[in-house]
């Protein structure tokens, strides 16, 4: 178990969600439900913790989207900010505080920092070339670049990595790059930047990482250490960008911090406006835990930049722990905002009312601590319906139920215990310690296992003693069972709160009992004699039908269909050519006289064209998208010196020209208005 007496305190911090779309269950299995779980054991056991949350509302993605949708960067992080705010507070994620990167505090803290490492000469500043639209007069991220992929040739490859083959690019790197803001060719231009010299930090990382924190998940540890032993770089702390935090040094117009420079200080400002005096006491003392609940996609600016940042500031406390966790999938596919993969919290918040736990529970059970996991509807019915309901609720169920029964709902006296009451109650008493230090070590699905076998525990005591039939023989042993039982309930109650906080405080309140702290876990008088419950007890949880399933494997189907039409992007401009160029392609009106499907092609027809010039056979990719007594009679567009081509043993002379409509299918170019066959385009 971990020596958890050194501390005073523990600041429990949560990734700052990016404010360019909802969160989604990736970021709740990966960050969210672990730090809440954390967090409330804590709490229950009365120490002193607080969870710090907020949104990350800087950075390019959240420029792009606000272009798209020609509205202002600032709307996109308000319409966002308050719904992930709002829909996180409805599962329960207790956080005491969530607030926002654009707020006044946070800016002046970031401010403040890097200007303490500027002055402090903690920077080095460099000189680079970075593409510029010279028509927007804007630099441009990589992001705001397409090109061709110089690894695939992929057309629509972005600056900062090609979606085809996908590979991670620098804009400099694309042939034919282009600006996405005006469809430009950008030009290169000087620009200075400050960098933090991480390199300089190196041997302090080690240390404090490889020989001072061997306890940390082996995906955190090891992915430290394959950076650490590749040797780490300066990086760029800045950026030319209208959005952000300006950079408080004279002569930096134009330039703003870095978003990963100013999240993480986010942990720092939203503590500030917490706890505007005492603050201090959760950053800068040596008996304050700091825990980074993260993705693992955020390691390396966790358990490397930002620390490096803080020891170049001085005076603040290092991470105790990272427990960075891997992804998890949808379905088998890759969770993805602009793909749309994904089940939104919002979505789920009005889909599933009132069904905050389960979602919690399975995100749990499921939770991607050592490897990637998957996320599935049916995996979400069955351990609903095979966990939640047959074994957790049934359980209570059966306990209040048969309480009502034989003693109307008031919690009877126990007599001589036999050995089976013995054995169940130093069973239970096991469960304070065992959930504990799973919980504090970060295995929150084992720690969860073992709620569920407390649970499982009361089921068996039921059956092994079957109240029900001593019922007739002996009153006296029913009171023992059925008081044993309910102590199991009440235990339950205080179990399951860090993971199922609704649920648990639904069962303290069919116990009729105030909430109990961690401490009262395994004490087997939590409910004394005479003390009466509800009279009406509900079910805890309900079953999820099939249909509730099939809907939203509807939603996803949905969503993949669409995803088809998204994913066509018109391809950048190619290079300017001169009339001449054109002049050479012979384009051409003509009129389909014939037209039949090319044997053993699902894509080829033949179109027989009356060119005005004694007619000509054309082969063309079209047989999915037209029915060949479709085409005849209609005029087409076509290129007329292109040399014959054989295919299938049919010699094609000149090529229909056609387009993809939204769906992606390929629709052939007519003239509006009937002309003369053999006439030509221009
Ligand atoms: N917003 C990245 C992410 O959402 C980033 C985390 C910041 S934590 C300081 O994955
Ligand atoms: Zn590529």
């Amino acid at each position: 178990m971990q020596d958890t007496k050194k501390f005073k305190r523990t600041l429990v911090t949560t990734a700052l969600p990016y404010t360019n779309g909802p969160v989604h269950i990736g970021h709740l299995a990966g960050v969210y439900v672990p730090a809440d779980i954390y967090t409330r054991y804590l709490r229950s056991k009365g120490e002193d913790v607080i969870m710090i949350g907020g949104s990350d509302e800087h950075g390019v993605p959240i420029t792009i989207k606000a272009q798209k949708e020609g509205v202002t960067p600032q709307e996109i992080v308000d319409r966002y900010h308050n719904l992930i705010k709002r829909s996180m507070e409805e599962l329960g994620i207790s956080f005491d505080i969530y607030s926002r990167t654009t707020s006044e505090i946070h800016r002046q803290t970031a401010s403040d920092f890097f200007r303490t490492l500027y002055d402090k000469g903690e920077f080095i500043e460099r000189t680079t070339t970075q593409l510029y639209d010279e028509k927007a007069d804007q630099w441009l991220a990589d992001r705001y670049v397409t090109g061709t992929c110089p690894h695939c040739g992929f057309d629509g490859a972005f600056g900062d990595q090609c979606e085809h083959c996908g590979s991670s690019l620098n804009a400099t790197d694309l042939i034919n790059p282009h600006s996405t803001i005006t469809g430009n060719a950008p030009v290169l231009r000087e620009t200075r930047h400050w960098y933090m010299p991480l390199d300089k930090w190196e041997p302090a990382l080690r240390e404090w990482i490889l020989e001072g924190h061997k306890e940390w998940r082996a995906n955190v540890y090891g992915q430290c250490k394959s950076w650490l032993d590749e040797h780490l770089q300066p990086r760029a702390v800045t950026r030319d960008l209208n959005w952000g935090i300006p950079v408080p040094v004279e002569g930096a117009d134009g330039k703003v911090l870095y978003v990963w420079f100013d999240a993480p200080i986010g942990y720092i400002s939203n503590t500030k406006e917490l706890l505007p005096d005492t603050w201090q006491d959760y950053w800068k003392r040596e008996d304050t835990r700091i825990i980074n609940f993260i993705g693992k996609d955020n390691i390396v600016f966790h358990c490397l930049i930002f620390p490096a940042m803080l020891m170049a500031h001085g005076g603040y406390t290092l991470p105790e722990n990272v427990p960075a966790n891997e992804f998890l999938n949808l379905e088998g596919d890759k969770i993805s905002t602009s793909r749309n993969w994904a089940v939104w919290l919002n979505e789920y918040l009005e889909n599933f009312p009132g069904k905050q736990d389960v979602l919690r529970y399975v995100l749990t059970a499921n939770a991607p601590e050592t490897k990637d996991n998957d996320f599935t509807w049916q995996d979400f019915q069955a351990r609903n319906n095979n966990e939640l309901v047959a074994i957790l609720g049934n359980f209570v169920n059966r306990a209040l139920v048969l309480l009502g029964k034989y003693f109307n709902f008031a919690v009877p006296e126990r007599g001589d215990l036999e050995n089976v009451d013995i054995d169940t109650l130093d069973e239970m008493a096991c469960y304070r310690e065992r959930i504990g230090d799973l919980i504090e070590t970060f295995h929150m699905r084992e720690a969860l296992k073992e709620v569920m076998n407390l649970a499982r525990l009361g089921n068996k005591y039921l059956a092994d003693t079957e109240p029900w039939k001593v019922a007739k023989t002996s009153p006296e042993r029913v009171a023992t069972i059925l008081n044993i039982a309910l102590q199991i309930t009440a235990n339950l109650a205080i179990a399951i709160e860090p993971f199922m906080p609704f649920s648990a405080a639904r069962l303290n309140e069919m116990l009729n009992i105030e909430k109990q702290p961690w401490c009262r876990l395994g004490e087997d008088n939590i409910l004394e004699s005479g003390h009466n419950v509800t009279s009406t007890p509900s079910l805890l949880f309900v079953k999820i039908t099939d249909e509730e399933i099939a809907a939203q494997l509807q939603l996803l189907e949905r969503s993949k269909q669409e995803n088809v039409v998204k994913s066509w992007r018109p391809a950048p401009q190619l290079p300017d050519i001169s009339i001449d160029d054109f002049i050479k392609a012979d384009l051409r009106v003509g009129t389909v006289t014939a037209c039949e499907r090319v044997k053993k092609s699902d894509k080829l027809l033949q179109l027989s064209i009356d060119d005005g010039l004694g007619g000509r056979t054309i082969l063309s990719g079209i047989a999915r998208y037209y029915a060949p007594e479709d085409l005849v009679g209609k005029q087409v567009c076509f290129i007329a010196n292109l040399p014959p081509r054989r295919m299938r043993g049919i010699d094609s002379e000149g090529m229909i020209l056609s387009a993809e409509d939204a769906d992606g299918r390929l629709v052939v170019i007519s003239p509006t208005g009937t002309v003369k066959p053999g006439v030509n385009v221009k």
